[in-house]
């Protein structure tokens, strides 16, 4: 099969770079989060618990997950659509530099305690402008790299009259044109109002529809990491199990509804905050249980996989197909790892969502919980367990025996760590304690008495993942340069069901790109236009500022 020639190995390898070297300096902020919690900790030369947070959520959750997808996605098309032209590795390196360019920009102000908004830089708050302009040139950068994907599969489909394309690139072009479409909303905001504001052209900024912008992103921002780690485990895991791929079009088709329903459901994110109507914020709760449905496919889909090859090995018995599954291999078990906590991280989604619950769980520690089991150990140990194999197969290096232990041993101290950590936080939050808050601002001792055992708990679970990243950092380092020469697969499952035949519909962009810009309008476009016709007080109506 092809190797990924040595032109785009450069231009994933360099973004793999990038994505680790924000694990490390984010991870390292993590730790220093939890251990301040506890209120034992004061950080030296006045830097404040914000920054260090805001340090952290910008790193991992913007940086390290966009350059790691972005690489993997080149990786994933390059391997299976063929080799990029000239032309489309400009556009990506082009991209990759504005992004590159803007990363720097947005983490200098940071480091300089001028951009203290934390990763969603909500207004009021306010950051220096070159933050903005850095986080500007950022999506600008993402939107040619998106767009150098989907290019090099149109010209994939010219060359491959009525032919369905290959599965991966499928979902890297679903991917970049969802996130394409998501990001407009804000980066609209970024450059029409907050930068703007920030240079001091307008004294106010209109609040809700900032925030409104940004969870239009926000969400669909989930999915981008979410389905990124789908690409793995419909496409990758069968292949490590020795298996092979359950269902094309399955896949496919869960791939679509993610692009039309993750858009439109941001509102669940904003369903305590006033200046939305209640009846548009209880049709996107609607539409965010629709969302559900293509991961409880994705959730069958898998079944499905592990029970076919594990009784194609006469497993007999409800439970026997578990004990088939390849329990030494850590591109297997790793990854395993981030399905299992996707069960109550799901659950804890669903939630969140049900609008009344949502009022008890907002804004409280349970939603950090939320997000640790989701982005953080779902899409996070997906994407290690990809590393394991993918730079090796960049690098010429495979994965020797003891590194594979020694990433079998990194999954579990993430799983352990996280359990702790993410379940002190469910609870604490139920108890009351609220997310993104500093120990010196809960108002009292005696408030924070309530689930101060719980942040010592965050503490300890908190240092166990951070010994876990450190692990992961040696192990990709190792691959990168240490390991014995020697060809790595980049596993590619083959069709289950040869009886299946490609349905060329779920190729017809302008069918579903239509069906999503629709459903986004039906969903956005009278709150959107009521926020700016009631424009807050001391503004003159109907305008962004
Ligand atoms: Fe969420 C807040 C609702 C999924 C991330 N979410 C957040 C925030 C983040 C985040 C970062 O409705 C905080 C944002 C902030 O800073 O304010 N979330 C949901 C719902 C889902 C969901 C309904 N979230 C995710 C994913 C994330 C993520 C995925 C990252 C990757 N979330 C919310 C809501 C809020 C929220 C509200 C706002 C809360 C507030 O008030 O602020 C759904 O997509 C979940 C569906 C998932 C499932 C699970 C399917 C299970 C599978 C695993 C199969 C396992 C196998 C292994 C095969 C139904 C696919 C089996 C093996 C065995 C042995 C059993």
């Amino acid at each position: 099969m092809k190797i990924i020639e040595q032109q785009e190995g450069k231009l994933i390898k360099v973004h793999l770079f990038i994505a680790f070297l924000a694990l490390a300096i984010g991870g390292f902020a993590g730790l220093l989060q939890v251990l301040v919690k506890t209120g034992k900790v004061v950080l030296p030369f006045n830097i404040s618990y914000y920054q260090v947070l805001t340090v952290h959520g910008v790193l991992l959750a913007l940086v390290f997950t966009t350059f790691f997808i972005f690489g993997f996605m080149f990786a994933a098309v390059s391997k299976t659509a063929g080799t990029f032209s000239t032309k489309m590795l400009l556009l990506a390196w082009t991209g990759f530099f504005l992004m590159l360019a803007g990363t720097i920009m947005a983490a200098w102000m940071i480091l300089m305690n001028k951009a203290t908004v934390l990763y969603t830089f909500y207004a009021p708050l306010q950051a220096h402008a070159i933050f903005y302009i850095g986080l500007a040139l950022f999506f600008i950068g993402t939107w040619l790299e998106g767009l150098a994907i989907i290019l090099h599969y149109t010209r994939w489909k010219k060359t491959h009259k009525n032919m369905l394309s290959p599965l991966l690139t499928f979902m890297a072009v679903v991917n970049s044109t969802m996130w394409i479409i998501a990001s407009f909303g804000v980066a609209g905001s970024i450059i029409f109002q907050l930068i703007p504001w920030s240079l001091g052209w307008h004294s106010t900024v209109n609040v809700a529809i900032s925030r409104t912008l940004f969870w239009y992103f926000g969400h669909p921002l989930v999915y981008f990491w979410l389905l990124s780690a789908y690409m793995a485990w419909y496409v990758v895991i069968p292949k490590v199990i020795g298996w092979k791929l359950y269902s094309d079009s399955l896949a496919r088709l869960a791939f679509l509804l993610f692009l039309i329903f993750s858009i439109p459901v941001g509102f669940h994110h904003q369903l305590m905050e006033p200046g939305i109507s209640h009846n548009w914020k209880f049709f996107q709760v609607i539409l965010t249980f629709v969302v559900i449905i293509p991961s409880l496919m994705t959730a069958f889909s898998m079944f499905a996989t592990f029970e076919s090859f594990a009784r194609s090995k006469k497993a007999a018995g409800l439970l026997g197909w578990f004990k088939q599954l390849p329990w030494g291999d850590a591109r297997f078990v790793v990854p395993f790892i981030g399905m299992l906590a996707f069960i109550p991280g799901g659950a804890g989604g669903i939630i969140n969502a049900s609008s009344q619950m949502n009022a008890v769980v907002h804004n409280t520690t349970w939603i950090t919980g939320h997000f640790h089991l989701t982005i953080s150990t779902t899409v996070t140990l997906t994407f290690f367990g990809v590393s394991y194999w993918l730079i090796g197969h960049l690098t010429g290096r495979t994965l020797t025996k003891k590194i594979n232990r020694l990433a079998i041993i990194q999954g579990i101290l993430w799983a352990i760590g996280m359990t702790i950590m993410s379940g002190s936080m469910h609870i604490a939050g139920l108890l009351g304690a609220p997310r993104r808050t500093a120990f010196t601002d809960y108002g009292g001792a005696a408030q924070a008495k309530k689930w101060i055992g719980y942040q010592l708990a965050q503490a300890v679970g908190g240092s166990i993942l951070f010994i876990s990243i450190l692990l992961v950092l040696f192990i990709v380092i190792y691959l990168a340069f240490f390991s014995p020469k020697g060809v790595q697969e980049f596993p590619i499952a083959e069709m289950g069901r040869s009886s299946e035949k490609p349905l060329l519909l779920l190729e017809n962009w302008l069918l579903w790109i239509g069906i999503t810009l629709f459903v986004i309008i039906i969903a956005y476009a009278i709150p959107l236009y009521s926020m700016i016709q009631h424009a807050p007080p001391g503004s003159s109506g109907y305008q962004l500022w």
